[in-house]
């Protein structure tokens, strides 16, 4: 199958592409490499040393094989994205080419901007290239589980039945969001959900967990690392979890702690939108996929990485509430359904619990890295302001 990746570059567009070609597809890609001057424009880079986009592909070249062509390009760009989906004709198009970061999205009114300009043009420009060029490509679209915000009944995959003043509909499941980043996603699921209603796309949309992990079974080299990142603005609360446990950091659960949200291993994520590709939607269809496994609240989270972290490596870890930078509920209910992966064949392989160690001994081999951005690693920023650049030491863009 011909699949083009945009956002190749990233954390899961990397795996992801070592993952397809591996399986005999002819894989392709864009990026801007965007996350990495922002992860630099936040004083930060990946704890793991990864390799540029021209070595990497190199080494795919390599120890593999294979040949993956890449565009770099901007997908906020008309032109750019017509020109490749013409030339590329691709079967599938998975599309993780986003602005990624809800802290990022927070920073100020320029960072608010450019996130939602950047992910809500993408995704329409995206819609009406596949349209024009290949209109019976399938959209593999990468949303996050994040759009459904912590209601307190029971999370839908995608879609419900609800019952109002006497009639009954099926409707698609509320979003409530915590930040511009998921807003951002929310209306792209409103455009893919318009774009199948117009003309007949066939898409899935993936309300995507928290993914954790360093490895997948094709990142077994360090010329395949994917990147990691640990900062304040990038670091998911798991991965600065780990970064704090080994640089002799308290870990830093929000407020309460008692914030829950769907996890899922990198390998299996890549296992799921391998299965999305590979069983696309039938023409016309548009469907949701909640892909996660596990659900822990980060107070959970704190308590694995100390236990693992002392158990298996001797590092005392200790944990300090901090302040909520965030607006979001600290305790509540959360039990979303995700059920849909399961009848395609998917089967959770690996636990969090099982990857900590894994993690937490490739951070301890890159450690001078950790220890020469450590400055970054703890909270500064607040999501009521309307300006962090200074905490962030972050300059221009004024
Ligand atoms: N948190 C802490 N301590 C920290 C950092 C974060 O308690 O040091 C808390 C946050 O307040 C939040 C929770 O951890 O309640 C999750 O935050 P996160 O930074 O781990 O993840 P989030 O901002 O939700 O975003 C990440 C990815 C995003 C993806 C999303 C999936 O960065 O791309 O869409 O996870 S989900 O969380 O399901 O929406």
């Amino acid at each position: 199958m011909k699949v083009l990746i945009t956002g190749i570059d990233g954390y899961s567009g990397w795996a992801l592409a070592l993952h397809l070609v591996s399986r005999g597809h002819e894989v392709s890609g864009i990026d801007n490499l965007a996350t990495r001057k922002r992860v630099a424009e936040v004083g930060s880079h990946s704890a793991t040393p990864i390799r540029t986009m021209p070595e990497r592909l190199k080494a795919v070249r390599k120890h593999l094989g294979k040949n993956i062509r890449f565009r770099q390009g901007d997908l906020t760009d008309w032109a750019t994205v017509r020109a490749l989906i013409r030339k590329e004709k691709p079967d599938a198009v998975v599309h993780l080419g986003e602005q990624r970061s809800a802290p990022y999205s927070m920073i100020d009114v320029h960072h608010a901007v450019e996130t939602q300009v950047q992910n809500v043009t993408s995704t329409i420009h995206l819609l009406y290239a596949i349209k024009d060029e290949v209109p019976k490509a399938h959209l593999v679209k990468m949303g996050t589980m994040g759009e459904y915000g912590t209601p307190n009944i029971d999370i839908a995959e995608g879609f419900f039945e609800i019952e109002y003043m006497g009639r009954k509909d099926r409707v698609p499941y509320p979003r409530q969001a915590s930040s511009f980043y998921h807003w951002s996603k929310i209306f792209d699921s409103g455009d893919v959900m318009l774009a199948n209603k117009l003309w007949g796309l066939a898409a899935t949309d993936v309300m995507q967990g928290v993914i954790y992990g360093t490895r997948t079974p094709e990142i077994t080299r360090d010329e395949f690392l994917t990147r990691f990142d640990f900062d304040e603005v990038w670091g998911t609360a798991l991965n600065r979890f780990c970064v704090q446990a080994v640089l002799g950091l308290p870990l830093t659960p929000y407020g309460k702690g008692g914030q829950r949200r769907g996890f899922i291993a990198l390998e299996d994520s890549m296992q799921s939108l391998t299965l999305s590709v590979e069983n696309p939607a039938s023409a016309g269809e548009y469907r949701v996929f909640n892909q996660f496994d596990e659900a822990y609240s980060v107070t959970d989270l704190a308590r694995m990485v100390q236990t693992i972290a002392s158990r298996k490596f001797g590092l005392e870890a200790t944990i300090a509430n901090t302040y909520n930078p965030r607006v979001e509920a600290e305790e509540h209910y959360y039990n979303p359904h995700h059920e849909n992966l399961l009848r395609l064949g998917y089967r959770h392989s690996r636990t969090l619990e099982a990857s900590l160690e894994e993690i937490l001994s490739d951070l301890i081999r890159f450690r001078s890295r950790l220890e020469a951005r450590r400055h970054v690693v703890m909270p500064r920023m607040n999501f009521r302001a309307s300006d962090n650049r200074k905490p962030l030491h972050i300059k221009g863009k004024a």
